[in-house]
Formats: C-alpha cells, structure tokens, sequence
C-alpha cells in the first residue's frame, strides 16, 4: 500500500490508549444498553435513566428514543455541577474579531448571565416547548442564549448570521418561533455585519413577539416599541438565579436548519438527554480532554459543529472554549497561529477549507509563531485530501499532535468515525474508525451490504444517542429522507470506501447535496432561487471541484425566450441566490444554456452535467436516453 501511515506519536501521552479503546469496544458489543447506560452517567439526571436506546428503523414501528424514563436539564449539566469546584475556572475565551480584544468568561459568570436571559425570556412569557430563534455574533452571550433556553425548555433554532433576511423569515415561519434573539451589529475581518437590520427585515415578512437586542457594538439600531427589548436596559435588574425546568430526555433541545436534496431546508430535531450524553461523550473520546486544555474549534455555533463543540461537549464536561468571532486571514494569514500562541490553546479544531486557504500562503505565516502549546489537532466538516492533512500534520503540529479526522452530520449530532487520538494509527485523509457502538456498512445502489474492502454508500445499522429524532413538522419526511432507501438503515447520503485494514475513506455526498467550504448547499435551493428572477426560465446547479472551497457551485441556466445572458444578468442572478440564502450559495459559475439535458420523460441528466462543470469533454456515459443529444455538444461548447 503507498499510502503513509502513522503511528501515535510517542510524545503523545494520551488517557485512552490500544488497550482502553478495545475494551470500550468490546463493551459496546457485550451489554450495548449496559455500555450506553454507563456513558449516561457523565451527566447528572434528575432522575437517572434505567432504559439505553429504544428504536426501530423499520417503518412499521419507526422510533428512535434514547435513555427515555430519565430526567435532566442540560445547562445544569453545563454550569451549575461546575460550580462548586470551579466556579472561576475558565468556561468561554471569548476571542473577537480584533487579536486581544475579547475576554474570559468564568463558570460562575456564564451561569450568571444565562439566568439573566432565561429570566428575561421568561418574563416574556416564553417557556417549555416555545420556539426561541437565535442570530447572533460568536460572543458569550450567544452561547447564554442557548444556555438560557435549555434552562427554561424553550427550543433554541440558531441560525448562521451569513443566512440573508428571507432565509431568517422562512426558518421563523418553519418553526412558528416567538422570540428572536439577535445583536446591534457583528464584526467580522474588520467588516460590519448588520445583524438587527437584517433582522428587521425578516421580521417583515414574518414577526415574532420579541426581539431580544444584545449590544455588540453599540450602534444605534431602530427598536419597534413593545417588541424589541435592548438587553443592556435590563441585564442588571434581572435576578442571576433561575430555577432549571426538568427536562424529559426525549424533550426536543434545538432544531438546526439544514440543506438536503429536496425541497426547502429541513429543521433537524435534537432531543436533551440523548444529544447530551453524545455531545460528552465524543468531546472525551476524540479530543482526549484534561482539565488544564484550551479547547479552540473554529466553527461558528450557527452550525452544528458549534452546538456540538464550542457550547454542549465542552462545557458539559468543565471545560475551557475559545469562542472565535474572527476569520482565518484577519488582519493576516497567521491569525490562528498567533492567538494560539497568545490564549495557550492546546487542541485545535478547524475545518479543510481553511487548511487548504493556510496552505496557499506557505508556512512562514505558521513558522512565525511558536504553536508549541498544541497538543492534538482535528478536522471536519468535508473530505481532507491527503496534502492538506500533511501540511497540517507537519507544519501547524510541528509532527508532534495527532490529526483527528473526525465524519459526522448535523443529523448525527456528534461525532461518528474518527481515531482516537492515543490509540488510532492514522492516514491522512481517512477518518480512520467508527466510534465504539457505532455500526457502519456499505452498501451498493441494489441493496446489497458490502463486505471488506469495497466502496459503496454509508449507512448506519444501528441507533446511537445522538442521533437526529424528527424534521421539525414532519415526521414523514425524516422516515423518507433517511430511511427508506435503504430500509431498516440510516442513510447518510454519503460515498465511501473501506480499506484491506478496516478504515473508513468518505467520499462526499451522493445525493444532490454540494459541500462548499464545510456549507451544505442544496442544489434544488439554489435552483428556486434562480428560477426566481423574470428573467430565467429554468436552472440546474452542480457542484465542481474547487482548490480552496472543496467543491463550488456551477449553475445551468436557460432564459425565457427573447432574454440575453451576460455579466450583468450573472451578477443580478448571483444577488437574486444572496437574497434568497444568503453569500454562501452564491454560484461561481453561471453557464447560460438554451437547454438542458434531459431524459425524455423529462428528468435533467446531472451526470452529465456534473462532468461538463469539472472540465471533461467526453465519457458521458449512455446518453442514448437523452431527448435530444445534441445538447451535450451545444453545453461543451459554451462552458464556462
Ligand atoms: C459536522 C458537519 C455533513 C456532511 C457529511 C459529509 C461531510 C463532514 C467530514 C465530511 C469527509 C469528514 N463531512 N465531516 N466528509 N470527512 N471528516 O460537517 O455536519 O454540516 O451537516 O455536513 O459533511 O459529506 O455528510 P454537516
């Protein structure tokens, strides 16, 4: 085999070795409700669970419950059983978009503020059950909201600040919320973001009974009376206890919006006590934690990845997060770099379009910073390919900390396949191994599991506790999405190969989903919102191959009769997809067309293309089915 491998390094002095890994392992094959059971007990119930999982991935009795007859309240969980202890330890770093202008929020503070906000909710009239939007910069006081939701039972939606006013009011409409809890403004690369302007134009579309205002920059912002509520008016009247509502495991915590291949974003559910016990767990497995680390995961919690480990997994378990409100290359390339240095982080979590962007810039940003607190890094969010892992490898870890190539999903809720840090040889670019009690097949488009080294699309045979319970208002659609291509399995929607020693490879989505920069972008999404303009008379988006961002977006599109493509029809389109989503889904390409190819029962062959938009010329496979098959030429001749 060519490919390189590498062990443990053995200045790596990790908690989990060989021998703790194949017990745990074992464990979760010789009493699966006893191995879960016990993962429960990392966190304090009200009433501990005695049942583990309770599910069924066949439609006849569809169920997924998790540790049902226990009880919980998960900011408790995440602040009050820290208190005693280590009340002043460090819970949140907050680093703001300016290097050295944030600060550092202690337990006891993070508990204090998210009473304030839970009592100001409340004085709101908003409780158990009630849908609580948040749009919000990465400051302390977004992860209180969520905290602050989770103590009352309120429902937390966040949603990214990138997403544009109409995607805000479509989420608000979803999911019926009541409350919105946004900032001023934002900061980020030195540039403002106008959070509650573009708050107020959702809420033009579609309001909501409060509007909660946290002030970041101070900007003067308009307020509609008896609406909008400016927290800093009322932060120091309200009283900084607040009694926890006990939570039923399977009582719904957040719903986070994400992309598919059908339709408008689904609003993927995450129960309290199953979610909790995942989110955990897996922060313990894969990053190794010990009290004394400074735990750095660059994502935004307007992602899943922020839910999972910025706010629950770390503060679940007592530690300090660094909550990031910058960009990579702001005011320069070693941004990272240099703040690690500066807060002592010692595992670092970021995701490969960001390694790639690095890379390109050449090691002198990384050289010119010591880095040598770091101790273990971690990717995720898409395939890494090999160089970039690496680059990663040998220049940020100086070849001394692991590279934890973690797979998961929104839907997963945590973690899935990945090495453990102290005990996985690894190679660049496989996410390595299931977690213990995770069960991975492949199979191919005829249904058949596939053994030993072979490629073919993933599923899950068996529940885990993070798992995803319901699309928010509609059951039917999870069932369909998830589970009925390949029935009695979770599907992921995802490619991937298994090797000769058992390790996973993901090769990207399958389905009509494009992975740019980390981003789920839907590709029907993108073609609403294109079909949207006068002018266009239909669309059909693809993703193609891209240096930086993984894969880009490459739209088709064919315009009414009479209408002429050109720049400036590009850019209103690419302003019409901003509008719509937000700057994310912005095509990179526009191919105007005067059709499309299609089967002649009408269906769009995106296999083709998909092939025309990664630069091939030929081997289009069967075309014979095409309506008309001079298409493909007439589309080769006008690529972009
Ligand atoms: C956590 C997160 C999920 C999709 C997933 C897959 C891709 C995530 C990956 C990876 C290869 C990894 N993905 N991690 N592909 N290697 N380590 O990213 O959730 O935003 O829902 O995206 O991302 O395609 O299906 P989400």
């Amino acid at each position: 085999m060519s490919e390189s491998v590498h062990p443990v390094p053995t200045g790596f002095n990790a908690r989990i070795g060989p021998g703790d890994l194949a017990r745990l392992r074992a464990a979760a094959e010789d009493d699966t409700d006893a191995f879960w059971l016990d993962q429960a007990r990392r966190i304090d119930w009200t009433a501990p669970p005695t049942q583990a999982g309770d599910w069924s991935f066949d439609e006849q009795d569809f169920r997924i419950r998790w540790f049902a007859d226990g009880t919980l309240n998960l900011s408790v969980n995440c602040l009050d059983r820290h208190l005693a202890e280590h009340g002043n330890r460090t819970a949140l770093i907050f680093e703001a978009d300016e290097p050295g202008a944030g600060r550092t929020v202690s337990y006891r503070e993070l508990y204090e503020e998210t009473c304030r906000l839970a009592n100001l909710l409340k004085s709101r009239g908003i409780g158990r059950g009630d849908r609580v939007m948040i749009y919000m910069p990465m400051i302390p006081e977004a992860a209180a909201a969520m905290l602050a939701c989770a103590r009352i039972g309120a429902v937390h939606s966040v949603v990214f600040g990138g997403f544009s006013p109409d995607s805000v009011a479509g989420r608000i409409e979803d999911c019926d919320a009541k409350c919105m809890i946004t900032a001023d403004e934002g900061v980020r690369g030195g540039k403002v973001i106008p959070l509650k302007r573009n708050v107020d134009a959702a809420l033009d579309k579609r309001d909501v009974e409060t509007v909660i205002v946290v002030s970041r920059t101070g900007a003067s912002v308009p307020m509609k009376a008896g609406r909008d509520v400016a927290y800093a008016d009322v932060r120091d009247s309200l009283a900084i206890e607040c009694e926890p509502e006990v939570m039923a495991a399977e009582d719904p915590l957040f719903i986070l919006y994400t992309s598919g291949s059908t339709g408008k974003p689904k609003g993927v559910v995450h129960s309290t006590g199953g979610y909790a016990v995942w989110a955990a767990t897996t922060f313990d497995w894969v990053f190794d934690y010990r009290p004394d680390d400074i735990f750095w995961c660059t994502a935004d919690i307007g992602w899943i990845t922020g839910h999972s480990y910025v706010v629950y997994g770390p503060l679940v378990n007592g530690a300090t997060s660094v909550m990031f409100d910058g960009v990579p290359n702001y005011p320069d390339f070693g941004r990272f770099w240099e703040t690690v240095d500066r807060l002592g982080v010692t595992i670092f979590y970021t995701a490969p379009t960001a390694i790639r962007a690095l890379m390109r810039e050449g090691d002198g940003p990384v050289k010119a910073h010591k880095r040598t607190s770091l101790r273990l890094l971690g990717t995720v969010g898409e395939p890494i390919n090999p160089e970039a892992w690496d680059w990663y490898w040998r220049v940020v870890g100086d070849q001394r900390c692991p590279v934890v190539d973690t797979w998961w999903q929104t839907e997963t809720g945590g973690i899935l396949i990945s090495p453990f840090p102290g005990a996985t040889p690894l190679k660049p670019g496989s996410a390595t191994q299931p977690l213990p009690g995770i069960r991975p097949l492949l199979l191919d488009p005829d249904q058949q599991v596939l053994d030993g080294p072979a490629s073919g699309n993933l599923c899950i045979a068996a529940s885990w506790p993070g798992q995803m319970r319901t699309v928010w208002g509609d059951h039917d659609r999870f069932f369909q999405t998830y589970f009925s291509t390949y029935p009695g399995l979770y599907f992921t929607g995802d490619g991937c190969r298994r090797d000769a020693d058992g390790y996973y490879w993901i090769t990207g989505r399958v389905d009509d989903v494009i992975n740019v920069s980390g981003h789920r972008i839907g590709t029907a999404e993108v073609e609403s919102a294109l079909v949207a303009h006068p002018k266009v008379a239909e669309a059909a988006v693809v993703g193609f191959p891209h240096d930086i961002k993984g894969q880009g977006i490459y739209a088709y599109v064919t315009l009414n009769a009479g209408e002429e493509g050109g720049d400036s029809l590009r850019s209103d389109l690419v302003q019409q997809v901003r509008k719509d989503i937000g700057g994310m889904a912005a095509p990179e390409k526009i191919h105007f067309t005067p059709s499309l190819p299609k089967t002649r029962s009408g269906k769009i062959m995106r296999r083709i293309l998909r092939k025309i938009a990664e630069g091939e010329t030929e081997g289009f496979g069967d075309t014979s089915t095409l309506a008309d098959p001079s298409v493909v030429d007439a589309l080769l001749a006008g690529r972009k």
